[in-house]
């Protein structure tokens, strides 16, 4: 029997040496190129890659399937972040890209993310029939190209770059006098947040800036128990801000100048306040279901209309198309702007981050205080569940359910934008799916002050594994 190959909340992902083998890639690209061949000409697909061990391997792989099936090839030469690879899609017109990642999973995965011509990810009708053109090649591998074809390669670097040139304010950076220190993971990122910023003048020190195809070792996740290194380099150069991103680039992590990690879910809402106020767009702003309602809260107070998406950023990526939102974000540490590629990322939002607390003149603690006082305080958090048999029987049967009360407190409405949301009477929530790109299940809950958030996520969890 043939892996089932599935392009769940962001993309396939499998185990290199087990699933991600070079048999499934060739029936997984050949897959998209049968997709491409319906699709308007030019049939000319960008092929990327994070810096995972076999990347460049696996992108000859699809290069020559691609050929095989009558599409061009377009080879980005260096491993690329997500948002620039979705950048060159569309500013060169092509028909899609494949990306080679498995984000910010651990080295020994890999993984294939496809973006359509717009550079958003692709949406489920798009990736539903390339799931069925992959099965109904069956258990046949299909053969590679013997011809020893020479493609086109590219460098979307410098594009890129001069993008967040207009997006983000670097002269009032400089003015700041603040310094930087960038963390990229060993990933897609390297050389890119330090590279621009040093060309503005803003002194930048960086840690994990080489090649390591292994990433350390580590799940090239910017989590706040990944970034002591870059913590250690904060308290060295004295630098204000440091900035993180994930194997892929298209998420973020950000320490305050305190050496304090600062949680995703109040980095959308600083930033979504941030813009509101300067750049006065109020056009809108989406997170995902299992987002902090801190943003909620501020779109009340600024009067902007809110969008709750189910987790995925393809749902973020229809409405920043749409240029009906000023920002969207996901607790997972993914978010974009206004006029912006339709992806995640994590460059642009390190690298606005710092911007903000340049223009603001406060570190991001002082700024978040404000911001409490302002709508309330929100304590997130999310616990993650290892999915057994028996896990996964107990989810099922529970989120189908409507319970009325959860650990004493009174359920004050029920949500089924992904998974099942409980709204509780006292202004705090739970919320629990299952993840699309790991084997768990993912339990969020969010608290109205600090010493309630323990005996919620106590609750919340006894409520689903019981
Ligand atoms: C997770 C996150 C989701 C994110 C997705 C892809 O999905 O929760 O917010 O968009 O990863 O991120 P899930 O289904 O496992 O919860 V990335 O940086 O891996 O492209
Ligand atoms: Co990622």
């Amino acid at each position: 029997m043939s892996t089932q190959i599935k392009f769940g909340t962001s993309g396939w992902r499998a185990i290199v040496a087990d699933e991600f083998t070079i048999a499934n890639i060739r029936r997984a690209t050949t897959g998209i190129a049968k997709y491409i061949a319906t699709q308007p000409a030019p049939h000319r697909v960008l092929i990327g890659r994070d810096p995972r061990f076999l990347g460049e391997s696996f992108v000859a792989e699809a290069a020559s399937m691609l050929s095989a099936n009558g599409v061009t090839p377009v080879i980005i030469s260096d491993p690329a972040p997500t948002p620039a690879i979705a950048y060159a899609v569309r500013q060169r017109k092509a028909s899609g890209a494949i990306n080679f990642t498995a984000s910010h999973n651990p080295p020994e995965y890999n993984g294939i993310k496809f973006s359509t011509p717009d550079g958003a990810p692709a949406l489920p009708e798009v990736t539903g029939k390339i799931e069925a053109a992959i099965a109904a090649l069956g258990d046949q591998v299909p053969a590679a190209s013997t011809k020893q074809e020479k493609y086109e390669e590219i460098d979307v670097k410098p594009e890129y770059l001069a993008r967040l040139g207009e997006l983000i304010d670097f002269p009032a950076i400089k003015k700041s006098g603040i310094k930087v220190v960038f963390d990229p993971f060993w990933g897609a990122a390297r050389g890119y947040s330090c590279h621009i910023l040093r060309e503005h003048g803003i002194e930048t020190a960086t840690v994990h800036d080489y090649r390591d195809v292994l990433f350390g070792g580590h799940a090239p996740e910017p989590d706040d128990h990944l970034l002591g290194a870059c913590k250690e380099k904060m308290k060295e150069t004295g630098a204000a801000i440091g900035i993180a991103t994930d194997g892929d680039a298209d998420r973020f992590g950000i320490v305050d100048g305190d050496g304090t990690f600062i949680q995703p879910n109040y980095i959308i809402a600083l930033l979504f306040d941030y813009l509101v106020e300067t750049r006065g767009w109020r056009n809108g702003v989406a997170k995902s279901v299992a987002t902090t309602n801190l943003v909620n809260a501020l779109a009340d107070f600024h009067k902007v209309k809110l969008y709750e998406t189910p987790v995925g950023f393809k749902y973020i990526g229809e409405l920043i198309n749409q240029d009906k939102i000023a920002i969207g974000g996901e607790e997972s540490a993914g978010l974009t702007i206004r006029g912006h590629v339709p992806e995640k990322d994590g460059v642009l939002a390190g690298l606005l981050v710092t911007e903000m607390m340049a223009v603001r003149g406060k570190s991001l603690g002082v700024q978040l205080k404000e911001l409490f006082a302002k709508v309330g305080s929100f304590y997130p958090n999310r616990e993650n569940f290892r999915l057994t048999p028996e896990v996964k029987t107990k989810f099922t049967e529970k989120v189908k359910s409507d319970p009325h009360e959860l650990g004493g407190r009174k359920v004050s409405s029920v949500v089924r934008t992904d998974g099942l949301k409980l709204l509780l009477e006292d202004g705090s929530w739970v919320c629990y799916r299952l993840s699309g790109t790991e084997p768990v299940v993912r339990v969020y809950t969010e608290a109205r002050s600090e010493d309630d958030m323990e005996k919620l996520s106590k609750a919340a969890k006894d409520w689903v594994l019981a």
